[in-house]
């Protein structure tokens, strides 16, 4: 399932470079372009999916594989003892930009308040 319009299916496909940390058959993860913090990662199932409800309606165990891909990650960068954050933005409202569903992995540095 790919979506040719969509920025992460071209990143899933290899079209657009990225700096990928972990990946497993049906699970991508790769550092944000724009990192918020030391430890920014996208965690995304390879196939395409608009948002969480989509995915998680779709495919309940591949969202808890991604589930447990971000936790990898967070452990990789060092930022399991430190406390991380995990972030998805649902909707243009709440600010999701890409239409293809991704975790934010956030940690390395403080993280403040949720809604700040
Ligand atoms: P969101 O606002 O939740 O939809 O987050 C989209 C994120 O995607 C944003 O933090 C920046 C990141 N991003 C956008 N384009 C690219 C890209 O081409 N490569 C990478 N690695 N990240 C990107």
């Amino acid at each position: 399932m790919n979506d040719s319009d969509c920025l992460f299916c071209k990143i899933v496909a290899g079209d657009i470079p990225s700096t990928k940390v972990r990946e497993t058959e049906r699970v991508l993860a790769f550092r944000d372009l724009n990192p918020k913090a030391p430890t920014h990662v996208l965690v995304i199932p390879k196939d395409h999916y608009a948002n969480v409800a989509e995915l998680s309606r779709a495919d309940p165990a591949l969202a808890g594989e991604v589930l447990a891909v971000a936790a990898d990650v967070a452990d990789a960068d060092g930022a399991t003892e430190s406390g991380w954050r995990l972030l998805a933005n649902s909707g243009a409202n709440a600010g999701q930009e890409v239409f293809h569903v991704h975790f934010h992995v956030f940690g390395g540095k403080p993280l403040g308040p949720m809604l700040a």
